[in-house]
């Protein structure tokens, strides 16, 4: 692949810096999106399990925050381009400053509509993550476009600088993470910013943001796709691996065909 990276500007480097997020609107076309909703009501019909080769399956509970499909990149080859997309990868690598990202894990969050839809609530992601270090990254596209009324994500710009904190369970519900986090000592006071977009947008954010994404209000399913990308330097701490990889020895850094490396620096 010899074409030049994907850049972002020193600006936006230091605004993802500062705020731990970086929406860039417009990066996919139309024609690109349409193939990606196709491809996912495809999967949706066709009942694939949520974690491949897993039997981790929804919970009632869970299915009104989303329906969580993991890893399409190994076995739906009309994702796959769009994990491995090389925009998208070379702007990971230059948010996180390293010198290459490799692919942690890729996963459709589909948000359904109407009443019975849930918030996603405040959470960071980097607890979840079987990693040492706490700077994976993720890339949120909007396969529909999304508001606050079908559910966008929103952000607490800076909430990153608070690093990894002690995993508060996903099922608590609004405010009450925040005074769970003031017992951990953490004061969350910056207001929410919300990453309304057109479908082709994404957004980029650090694993230690909170985020948030409202119920989806309306009658339509929410369709987003998220990568999640580790730079290299970050080792493995011997937890659950949603890439499947076993082989990994604890306090080496990501390897192997679940983890392919997406985007190198050039010299
Ligand atoms: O799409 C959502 O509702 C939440 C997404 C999320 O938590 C993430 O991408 O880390």
């Amino acid at each position: 692949m010899n074409r030049p990276a994907t850049s972002v500007t020193t600006q936006q480097i230091q605004l993802y810096r500062d705020q731990g997020y970086l929406q860039l609107p417009h990066l996919f076309s139309s024609e690109e999106m349409d193939a990606l909703r196709a491809a996912l009501d495809h999967i949706i019909e066709q009942g694939r399990a949520r974690v491949l080769g897993e039997d981790r399956e929804h919970d009632e509970d869970f299915k009104q925050v989303f329906l969580q499909l993991v890893n399409l990149w190994v076995d739906q080859p009309e994702v796959r381009s769009f994990t491995f997309d090389r925009r998208l990868a070379d702007i990971a690598r230059q948010l996180a400053e390293c010198r290459a990202v490799l692919l942690h894990h890729d996963q459709a969050l589909i948000k359904p509509g109407g009443d019975w839809s849930r918030a996603t609530n405040w959470h960071q992601d980097a607890p979840y993550y079987p990693m040492q270090q706490s700077d994976a990254l993720s890339a949120w596209i909007a396969v529909d476009d999304v508001s606050t009324e079908n559910g966008c994500l929103q952000f607490l710009p800076g909430s990153h600088r608070f690093g990894s904190l002690e995993l508060v369970p996903f099922d608590v519900e609004g405010a009450s993470i925040f005074d769970q986090l003031a017992q951990q000592g953490v004061t969350l006071d910056a207001a929410p910013v919300s990453m309304a977009m057109a479908a082709g947008g994404v957004s980029f954010h650090h694993g230690c943001l909170f985020h948030y994404a409202s119920p989806n209000r309306t009658e339509r399913p929410r369709r987003a796709f998220t990568i999640i990308y580790t730079p290299d330097h970050v080792t493995y701490d011997g937890g659950w691996d949603p890439a499947g990889a076993t082989d990994l020895e604890v306090g080496e850094p990501f390897s192997g065909p679940q983890h392919p490396v997406l985007s190198v620096a050039r010299r």
